[in-house]
């Protein structure tokens, strides 16, 4: 674009600038991704922001995408799995929809395709350790200074899985919020201490499922601990590949959900009701 095209974006508050002492026009970086993902523009020479350089043959219809990604991953092909991902961050997907979409149906597949054997835990290995660099990286992007609410949690008990709670995180920046990733093998108790046992709650506790050892003891430990959450004014949600084998009880404010679209929208509601005065005082 235009310096001038810019400067009118700039002074028509469309895109977020701040002043340098000499009076120029500073952009954030997170705050230019936001306005080109946002109004779906090209980005020409990502190079120039700091990015690695887009390819743009790379481009695959939507369509097209879980399929590549699964091509990407299984193939250790690094460099072309970020392009797809981040190609589709830049455009304006949103994480929860990257998430949802190829990243779980890839590794879906990429889990059923191999036992767990040698050569299948090598792949699998490898290709959650590339989905964890790429959403490492789009959170970063999507982190703001302003947050609005914050948010903590992890992946309770024995449960390995790095990835779900990672996601959880990011849509959590992505919808403006603070996010605190615990990540894996979080003991429950961990998260109480890290919830409720300081000085000033997060208005939301997340908890990731993917491993369940006993349902009917997590269901009673994460049902009493939305109880002493919700006291506090805290929200608790909880999601995962295990949480239909739950059986919570109905606790104000505890959510269960099946997808982190859902779970975007619950971030947002809390997002647009400011952050509540959440001691429970
Ligand atoms: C990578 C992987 C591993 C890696 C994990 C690496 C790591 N540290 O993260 C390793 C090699 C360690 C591993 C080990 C094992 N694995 Co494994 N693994 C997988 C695989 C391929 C991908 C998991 C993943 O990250 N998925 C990507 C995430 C993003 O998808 P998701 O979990 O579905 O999460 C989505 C939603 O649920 C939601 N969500 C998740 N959490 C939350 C929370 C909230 C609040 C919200 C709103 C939403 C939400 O958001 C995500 C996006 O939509 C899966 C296949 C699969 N179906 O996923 C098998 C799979 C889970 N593994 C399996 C098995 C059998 C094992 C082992 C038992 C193998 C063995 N014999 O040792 C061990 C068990 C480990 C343990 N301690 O329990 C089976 C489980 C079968 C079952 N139902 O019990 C699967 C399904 C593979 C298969 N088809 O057989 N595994």
């Amino acid at each position: 674009m235009s310096e001038s095209s810019l400067k009118r974006w700039a002074d028509r508050g469309l895109l977020t600038v701040t002043r340098t002492a000499g009076g120029h026009r500073r952009i954030a970086l997170r705050d230019a991704i936001r306005f080109v993902r946002e109004r779906q523009l090209k980005l020409l020479q990502p190079v120039a922001i700091g990015l690695p350089a887009l390819d743009a043959d790379v481009q695959v219809d939507v369509a097209e995408v879980d399929e590549a990604l699964l091509a990407h991953l299984s193939a250790g092909r690094a460099s072309a799995a970020w392009h797809l991902l981040m190609g589709q961050f830049l455009d304006g997907r949103s994480i929860a929809e990257i998430g949802d979409g190829p990243v779980k149906a890839a590794l879906r597949e990429l889990g059923s395709r191999w036992t767990h054997d040698s050569t299948g835990i090598f792949i699998e290995h490898r290709a959650t350790d590339l989905c964890i660099q790429i959403i490492q990286q789009m959170r970063l992007l999507v982190n703001r200074s302003d947050t609005t609410f914050r948010a903590i949690g992890g992946a309770v008990g024995p449960d390995p899985y790095i990835l779900p709670s990672m996601l959880v995180a990011c849509v959590i920046s992505e919808q403006g919020g603070d996010a605190t990733n615990l990540g894996p093998n979080t003991p429950l108790d961990v998260l109480r201490t890290a919830s409720l046992g300081q000085d000033e709650s997060p208005d939301l506790v997340w908890i990731s499922t993917s491993v369940v050892k006993d349902p009917g003891e997590l269901s009673r430990d994460i049902s009493n601990f939305a109880r002493e959450c919700q006291s506090a004014g805290v929200q608790v949600a909880v999601g995962g590949r295990e949480a239909a084998q739950l059986s919570l009880d109905h606790v104000p404010g505890l959510t269960v959900h099946g997808s982190l679209a859902g779970f975007a929208e619950l971030a947002q509601s809390i997002m647009k009701s400011g952050s509540p005065s959440a001691t429970g005082e």
